[in-house]
């Protein structure tokens, strides 16, 4: 079986743990195709935090707590910049993580596609999956903002880790998504799928800029596969993140069913056959959607692979 999974960061990678793992158990191939609108330069490398976080995730490498970056960071790199000045002082580059965004930006400057450097990358890490970034052509979430009196798009990285959403916060804009192609391996990987499923990963800022890409869009409305996406939202509250003030900003209701909606049904002008709810939540109907309750608490490896068979079995292929 092939297994498809469109996915962010931090909670997208919990929820691979578990695709991996139950994957194994059935001999399955896994492909996650990855949000890049989190990507940014500074100091002149190219950061990929979603990408990072699942392959340092599947890597065994994460920092748990963080949920980002490696664990046993050490910040030299982050304390010498800070005392040149050089801007901006309030992002972090780890000195283990610097190295990763080293090798990527050289790989990048000789020519190489996003989605070529992140299997060289995955070389050392092993992360059990293929990686692939949505596209490789530029993408980036950049979010309208009030600031000082002005209304201004500023980086997605900025509003979260400078601001912490806590702006006046308009619309997000996913620069080039117009013109960006899928990543070579997308569309075939998709199209081979036997299931594509949408990870737990923020709607907003981690799964729209991936379905920003049109033709990888189409390519899972108009593919094989039945869609199966998971709530990222259990009883009205996104379990860490940003994905309340995100939904706000779109007016959803932050629920299971508001996102559920938001992604809408395939039959309709959406993209879900399945949606996978927690048990606890209710009033989780979406229509022209087959909904279905299990615990979607990813708090354990095994946890989290029962919730994979739960998906598997409401697309039907389990
Ligand atoms: P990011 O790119 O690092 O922000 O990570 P993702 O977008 O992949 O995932 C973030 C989302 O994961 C958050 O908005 C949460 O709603 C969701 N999340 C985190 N932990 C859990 C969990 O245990 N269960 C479920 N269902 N969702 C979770
Ligand atoms: N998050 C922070 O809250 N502060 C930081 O300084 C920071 C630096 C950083 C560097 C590399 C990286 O891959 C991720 C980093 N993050 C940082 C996390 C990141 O801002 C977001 O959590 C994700 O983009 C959301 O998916
Ligand atoms: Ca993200």
């Amino acid at each position: 079986m092939r297994i498809v999974v469109l996915t962010g960061g931090i909670g997208g990678a919990r929820f691979l743990v578990g695709v991996r793992a139950y994957a194994r158990s059935i001999g399955a191939e896994v492909t996650a195709v990855v949000n890049v609108g989190d990507d940014v330069r500074m100091h002149g490398l190219q950061i990929c935090p979603d990408l990072d976080s699942v392959m340092y995730t599947l890597g065994g490498a994460a920092d748990p707590e963080r949920g980002w970056g490696r664990v046993g960071e050490t910040w030299v790199v982050k304390e010498e910049l800070a005392k040149y000045g050089a801007e901006p002082t309030w992002f972090g580059l780890g000195d283990k993580d610097t190295a990763t965004h080293l090798v990527r930006t050289t790989m990048l400057s000789a020519g190489y596609p996003l989605s070529q450097v992140t299997a060289a990358l995955c070389e050392r890490w092993q992360p059990g999956i293929t990686m692939i970034p949505a596209t490789d052509d530029r993408l980036e979430t950049h979010v309208v903002v009030d600031v000082e009196g002005e209304r201004k798009a500023i980086h997605f990285q900025e509003w979260w880790v400078r601001y912490r959403g806590n702006v006046p916060t308009h619309r997000f804009v996913f620069v080039g998504a117009d013109a960006a192609k899928p990543a070579a391996g997308v569309l075939e990987a998709i199209a081979a799928a036997d299931v594509v499923l949408v990870a737990p990963s923020n709607p907003v800022v981690s799964v729209a800029p991936i379905l920003a890409v049109q033709e990888l869009r189409d390519a899972v409305k108009n593919g094989p596969a039945p869609v199966v996406g998971v709530s990222p939202i259990i009883g009205g509250s996104p379990v860490r993140g940003m994905a309340d003030r995100c939904l706000d900003t779109l007016g959803v209701e932050v629920s299971a069913a508001g996102v559920g909606g938001l992604y809408g049904a395939r039959s309709g002008e959406g993209l879900l056959d399945g949606w996978l709810v927690d048990t606890t939540d209710d009033k989780t109907d979406v229509p022209g959607v087959r909904v279905k309750a299990v615990p979607l608490w990813m708090k354990s490896e095994e946890a989290t692979a029962s919730m994979v068979a739960a998906a598997l079995d409401l697309a039907g292929v389990a």
